[in-house]
């Protein structure tokens, strides 16, 4: 049976909307049917300083793929996106980030892969357009619903619409 996953898309470096615009449709065509999508947000970079902030948007994914394939074929997008990964520590500006918040009500706990998020209940740029998409959709750790954790969110960083 398919599976339901929710990912977090973020671009700070380059034509951030293009190419978010583009890792939908990679993920439409090579992971499953995107069925939601949540507005698009500019958002204050969140631990670190960079010279462009982010925007953040949500989908909804409905796949075949197990979590560890969705994630593999996640990695080949921002790749094929122009990601390069550089062993820095912390943070760094990126074209393209695609984060697997939620698959079901799945509990991942593996080294390469750990879902529900484990920061997605502290970042407003995460759970507001979360909110848009899911705001029903109960976390399988903290037992809360996504709106919940947005009403209980002690982030307090900017997140303004950008686009709905
Ligand atoms: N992603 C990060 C770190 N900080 N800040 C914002 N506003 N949006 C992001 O997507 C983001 C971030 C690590 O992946
Ligand atoms: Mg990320
Ligand atoms: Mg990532």
């Amino acid at each position: 049976m398919a599976g339901l996953s929710f990912i977090l898309i973020g671009s700070n470096l380059g034509q951030r909307e293009t190419i978010i615009n583009q890792s939908i449709k990679m993920m439409s065509e090579r992971c499953g049917e995107v069925y939601a999508v949540s507005s698009l947000y500019e958002t204050e970079p969140w631990g670190f300083t960079a010279e462009q902030s982010f925007l953040n948007c949500v989908v909804a994914l409905r796949t075949e793929k197990s979590p560890h394939a969705l994630l593999e074929e996640l990695m080949k997008i921002e790749k094929d996106l122009g990601r390069e990964r550089h062993s820095v520590e912390g943070y760094e500006s990126r074209p393209i980030d695609l984060d697997i918040l939620y698959f079901d009500d799945k509990i991942i706990n593996d080294d390469d892969l750990i879902v529900p998020h484990p920061r997605l209940h502290k970042r407003r740029f995460t759970l507001t357009p979360l909110c848009d998409v899911a705001a029903d959709f109960i976390h399988p750790v903290f037992k809360k619903s996504n709106k919940e954790l947005l009403n209980n969110c002690e982030d307090f960083s900017e997140v303004k619409l950008y686009k709905s």
